[in-house]
């Protein structure tokens, strides 16, 4: 591909930030579109919806598509999955003029532009997600998992289409994405189309940080055995794939009756090894139950880092509460899981607890919904 001439540089950047300001305005503005007039509260929407965090990045990229598919003539197809980013999409339309031409009263004047900040997300107005009325939409985006699901099914059948697909970090940790990832397995490279699909790492999920936006690329990453980890897609993302080394792989290539000790080395020190805990004290003490106890060389020292992603359901008052929990609640489900799995009981044979730490070394990604044992 050639370079960018500072020309086409200098007008994707304008029109990116056209992009940005006429979403900011459909999100926060009422009146007083172009700010021809100082800023006062009564321009301002009382009651705020739209993301601003995800819409520069979607604008940014839908930006730069534009530019790939004028130069190369490609059939393209764009689909967000965070769909609380439709005002940026819906800012696009507009500047595109296929907003106007399907809406003529959202004029291109002033006027016209102070309608669109109105209506987006205004009693009688527009959702605050893409929506069927959207120009061109087929993806709602308001429920978080399907996004590449949908960008799979545009491209079946369909040759000479490229689906780009913006799955957000938040959503890469939904169950319904994880398991669309393997959809690529169904794809003919004869008879249909490709799906391009961009993670977008901002880091967050609205306000609570992500898992994958904190392990830096490239990072050898071992994931433990841990339903967590299967049920929020996050194993999945790190072992099939990822942009990491996946200690979980290399141990996994090894035989256990012959290099068990190697297989030790590689899980016991990772630069990252991501796992759950069966109950978070009051005071900050973690409790981790085990079998075999393969998980705690790394928890307990071996590795640089540790990211823990737990349910808050496994919060709990004193470390008696922790200590039943692990008995009465994790133990009964984790034999279940065992018998199904593999044929056998569980047991806990270690337990783990954490009273202290180097700052920094450990990270709890809490999730306000029921996940794992
Ligand atoms: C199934 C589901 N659960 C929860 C929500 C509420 N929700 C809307 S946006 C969002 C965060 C999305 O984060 P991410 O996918 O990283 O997108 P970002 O805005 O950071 O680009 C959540 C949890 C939802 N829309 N759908
Ligand atoms: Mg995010």
């Amino acid at each position: 591909m050639s370079a960018l001439s500072q020309d086409d540089i200098r007008k994707m950047h304008a029109y990116w930030r056209a992009a940005n300001y006429l979403t900011v305005g459909q999100i926060y503005l009422k009146d007083n579109p172009l700010l021809e007039r100082p800023l006062t509260l009564d321009d301002v929407k009382p009651r705020l919806l739209g993301h601003w965090g995800t819409t520069s990045g979607l604008n940014f990229i839908y930006t730069h598509l534009n530019r790939v598919i004028k130069q190369r003539d490609l059939n393209m197809m764009y689909i967000i999955g965070p769909g609380h980013g439709g005002p940026g999409i819906v800012a696009h339309t507009y500047l595109e003029g296929s907003y106007t031409e399907l809406y003529p009263y959202i004029e291109r004047n002033t006027d016209g532009i102070k309608r669109l900040f109105r209506q987006f997300s205004w009693p009688y107005g527009i959702p605050s997600h893409v929506a069927p009325e959207t120009p061109g939409s087929i993806h709602e985006g308001g429920e978080l998992g399907y996004s590449m699901l949908h960008a799979f099914g545009a491209a079946y059948d369909n040759p000479d289409l490229v689906v780009t697909c913006i799955v957000g970090d938040g959503e890469a940790e939904t169950g319904p994405c994880a398991t669309s990832w393997h959809s690529n397995k169904f794809l003919s490279a004869v008879r249909d189309g490709a799906v391009l699909p961009i993670l977008h790492l901002n880091g967050y999920k609205i306000a609570n940080p992500t898992v994958l936006a904190r392990i830096p690329q490239g990072s050898s990453v071992m994931t433990n055995t841990s339903v967590t980890l299967d049920e929020t897609g996050i194993a999945d993302a790190i072992n099939n794939g990822g942009p990491y080394e996946s200690a979980r792989n290399a141990m996994m290539a090894l035989d256990f009756a012959t290099q068990a000790q190697q297989m030790k080395v590689i899980s016991g020190q990772p630069d990252y090894s991501i796992g759950s805990v069966h109950a978070v004290t009051r005071d900050g003490v973690l409790v981790i139950a085990s079998a075999s106890g393969s998980q705690f060389a790394s928890y307990a020292w071996g590795a640089a880092n540790v990211i823990y992603v737990v349910g808050a359901q496994k919060l709990v008052p004193t470390l008696e509460a922790a200590h039943e929990r692990v008995y009465q609640h994790s133990l009964v489900l984790e034999d279940a899981r065992a018998i199904a799995a593999y044929g056998q009981h569980s047991q806990v044979g270690k337990v783990l607890e954490i009273h202290q730490e180097l700052p920094g070394r450990i990270h709890i990604v809490l999730i306000r919904e029921v996940v794992g044992f």
